[in-house]
């Protein structure tokens, strides 16, 4: 098949959900056009199948908010005529599934051009729940000629905040079991552990819906039983005042703010917990990578995290904002090495039978092929 696919290709879930099933598709021998302002973070240019195509926004002075939608929506009808798309898959639904729906009909004289929706979170429950763009988003759902959710809670919530009533296609997240594998020995860690302290681990986009103060204070509560390091990968909103309270907490020498990171296969196995203490998450895709690494999560009972969590067994939920039940949680996994032991291998075990790759792609070809002769 002949693909193009939209995403937003900064750092975020959606992101590397699509760019990483890019690269797969074409791995599996399909020609996959990414359409996006940017390359995205997590695709290497010059590999085979792979085509990527920029977005460019011209500016004018009139225009105060320059019309992303529009030109994204001029160059997915160009890719699709002159290469002769199939397709078009969109992650996020505000705006690519509009900008597809535009596209759409402008080659519907000449050509068939579907497009499917892949809803990942934040586009349902925060941005397109508000006023301003819950009419379009609705629209944009049922305009599209299939739909996908990366978890049940997710298709229930959609179904519930928009009442439509097209099918939506639960196709869960995925993870390269190959990429994302343990490191037992762990030798990485001494460069931010070199008294052999436990590391803990956190990666996000550090919006206030990651809850990333949460990690400093279970640090400083970890901290009283067992020597640990954080490491906080990623950068947002909320870094400034997440390094402003370790220094609050003294627990700034015992975090390291690494920023941005493009490979974090090789940061998260170094670790022994991640901490996931967001508001809400539609699926918890850093969850899922740290699993397949052999480090167990820490995470808040939200959204659909309890999909891939199973409480007690391949990692632990607690309330969010219960920062004594979280840290406790740590504790007991950084000083019970039995239970670590345990429950590494239990995720690791779920993440390689339920999530892998070669588990969850052919859901999407199966599904694109449905569109396709639907
Ligand atoms: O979590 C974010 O803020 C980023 C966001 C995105 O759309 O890029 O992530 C969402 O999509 C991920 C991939 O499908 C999910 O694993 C995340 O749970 C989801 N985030 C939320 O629902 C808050």
């Amino acid at each position: 098949m002949k693909v193009g696919i939209t995403c937003y290709p900064t750092y975020g879930g959606s992101g590397i959900v699509a760019t990483e099933l890019g690269l797969e598709l074409a791995t599996r021998g399909h020609e996959v056009h990414f359409i996006t302002y940017a390359n995205p973070i997590r695709l290497d240019p010059g590999i085979p199948r792979i085509h990527y195509h920029e977005v460019e926004v011209s500016t004018y002075p009139l225009f105060q908010y320059p019309p992303y939608c529009l030109a994204l929506a001029s160059r997915m009808g160009e890719v699709a005529e002159c290469y002769n798309l199939d397709l078009l898959h969109v992650h996020y639904a505000i705006p690519h599934s509009i900008a597809a729906l535009l596209a759409q009909q402008m080659l519907a004289s000449t050509r068939r051009l579907p497009f499917i929706t892949t809803l990942h979170g934040t586009d349902i429950t925060l941005v397109g729940a508000d006023r301003s763009y819950f009419p379009i988003t609705k629209f944009s759902i049922e305009q599209s000629d299939g739909v996908t959710s990366i978890s049940e809670y997710l298709r229930r919530e959609t179904v519930e905040v928009f009442g439509v009533s097209n099918e939506i296609r639960v196709i869960q997240n995925f993870v390269n079991c190959e990429l994302y594998f343990p490191d037992d020995a762990k030798a990485g860690a001494a460069a931010y552990a070199p008294q052999g302290e436990k590391l803990l681990i956190h990666l996000s986009n550090f919006r206030p819906v990651k809850r990333v103060l949460d990690c400093i204070r279970i640090l400083a509560e970890v901290r009283k039983s067992v020597p640990a390091h954080l490491l906080m990968v990623g950068d947002g909103p909320d870094r400034g005042p997440a390094e402003h309270l370790a220094r609050a907490l003294k627990v700034d020498r015992h975090v390291s703010f690494l920023g941005k990171q493009n490979h974090v296969e090789r940061l998260i196995p170094l670790a022994h917990v991640l901490l996931m203490p967001s508001d809400l998450e539609s699926f918890g895709l850093v969850a899922l990578e740290a699993m397949a690494c052999g480090v167990v999560p820490v995470a808040t009972r939200v959204g659909g995290v309890p999909e891939l969590i199973a409480d007690g067994e391949n990692g632990y939920l607690e309330a969010v904002g219960d920062i004594a039940a979280q840290s406790a949680r740590v504790v007991a996994l950084l000083t019970n090495e039995d239970l670590h032991y345990r429950m590494r291998k239990a995720g690791r075990w779920d993440a390689a039978e339920r999530f892998c790759t070669d588990k969850i792609i052919p859901l999407y070809e199966k599904y694109y092929e449905d569109v396709l002769n639907g």
